[in-house]
């Protein structure tokens, strides 16, 4: 505590520190909630892992390049009360990004979204207005100017390269758990050479990559105390990719009718209630600037994105969970098979997802 105290001290924040507190259940960076007295703004510090974003400079400077597109976005369109509808990062005294201790650890701040919430159970309802804000996120950042966002982290939504780093984790077999998921294993491999289409097409030109969130987890989205969303959060990964990621992720997530690690697979499938307001919201903000593939292959998307995932847990467990965080042992297995289950109930769903993609 007296720790961060002093790391926030570093940063330019208004008013004097009350509390700091855990925020949040993200996998990656750790996050911490900034309670100033008064009617100063509150703040969320967050310590960024910084042995999966390398390079943290590059990752900054991404995030300060899109917030303030965004921004001047929002003002152009006369938008009142940004700084809840765009994150806002906070500048050390230094004037840098982020904050690096003498032990080598990465902090950084921004402005607190007040009034503000997630949530992990949708409705269709809210299906429908976070398929419009993620699709407008993707509108709004279609015209930034040059150079190219970096890869924060190279061939992040890449599944051939994924495939490759699950194949060297079974072989390698490090934590001596292939053979107790050795079902799985075949199953996923079953389905591997489906699941390259995107890039196959990628590389005959025929499918294009533009700026996405590619963490469009549905609790990257918050919204107001009426339900009207604020602002997409989580910045780390906006970078080149199909739009299919973000349309997937938000499916694996927002469309499970289990949790990501559900222990009960039971509660795991998917519901095509909200892939339909998704969709249509989704399209709404969207259909401008997508092309016919890319619209065609939505449904793909969702499959792909929930496939990937159950690879990563996978090799992340096979490699003895050095990447996720985990809350007992064999919680990437847990989430490995959640993850397997949703995708089949996706394969009983994929004809009429993909008539309704065509019916909108
Ligand atoms: C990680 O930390 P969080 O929850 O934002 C991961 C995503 C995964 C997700 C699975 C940088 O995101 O790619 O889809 O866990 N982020 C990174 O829940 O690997
Ligand atoms: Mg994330």
């Amino acid at each position: 505590m007296n720790m961060m105290k002093n790391i926030i001290k570093q940063f330019t924040i208004e008013g004097v520190v009350e509390e700091i507190r855990p925020l949040g259940a993200g996998h990656i960076n750790d996050s911490y909630f900034v309670l100033t007295t008064g009617t100063s703004p509150n703040y969320v510090l967050q310590r960024i892992n910084h042995s999966i974003f390398k390079d943290v400079d590059a990752l900054q400077n991404n995030i300060q390049r899109v917030t303030q597109h965004i921004r001047k976005k929002l003002v152009e369109q006369g938008e009142s009360d940004i700084d809840r509808k765009v994150l806002t990062p906070i500048k050390t005294s230094n004037g840098t990004l982020y904050h690096q201790t003498p032990e080598g650890e990465y902090w950084r701040v921004m402005l607190h979204i007040n009034n503000s919430k997630s949530v992990d159970d949708i409705s269709p309802e809210l299906a429908l207005v976070a398929g419009e804000a993620f699709g407008n996120f993707q509108a709004m950042l279609a015209d930034l100017p040059q150079p190219p966002l970096v890869e924060t982290i190279p061939n992040f939504h890449n599944i051939e390269v994924r495939l490759e780093a699950f194949h060297e984790a079974t072989k390698q077999d490090l934590a001596k758990r292939a053979e107790g998921t050795k079902e799985l294993i075949t199953e996923l491999k079953k389905r591997a050479e489906e699941m390259c289409r995107a890039e196959q097409l990628y590389r005959e030109g025929k499918l294009t990559k533009r700026i996405n969130h590619c963490d469009t987890k549905v609790n990257n989205i918050l919204f107001d105390e009426n339900n009207k969303v604020l602002c997409v959060v989580d910045l780390d990964t906006v970078m080149p990719g199909f739009v299919l990621s973000d349309f997937g992720d938000f499916m694996r997530t927002g469309a499970n009718n289990g949790k990501e690690d559900d222990e009960n697979l039971d509660n795991v499938f998917f519901r095509m209630d909200i892939f339909e307001t998704y969709a249509k919201g989704y399209l709404q903000t969207a259909r401008d600037f997508l092309t016919p593939i890319e619209v065609e292959l939505l449904p793909f998307g969702a499959k792909l994105l929930t496939y990937m995932q159950a690879i990563r847990f996978l090799t992340d467990y096979l490699n003895g969970d050095t990447y996720y965080k985990t809350r007992y042992p064999e919680h990437n297995l847990q989430r490995t098979k959640a993850q397997f289950k949703l995708l089949q109930s996706m394969e009983e769903n994929y004809t009429q997802m993909c008539q309704l993609i065509e019916s909108l």
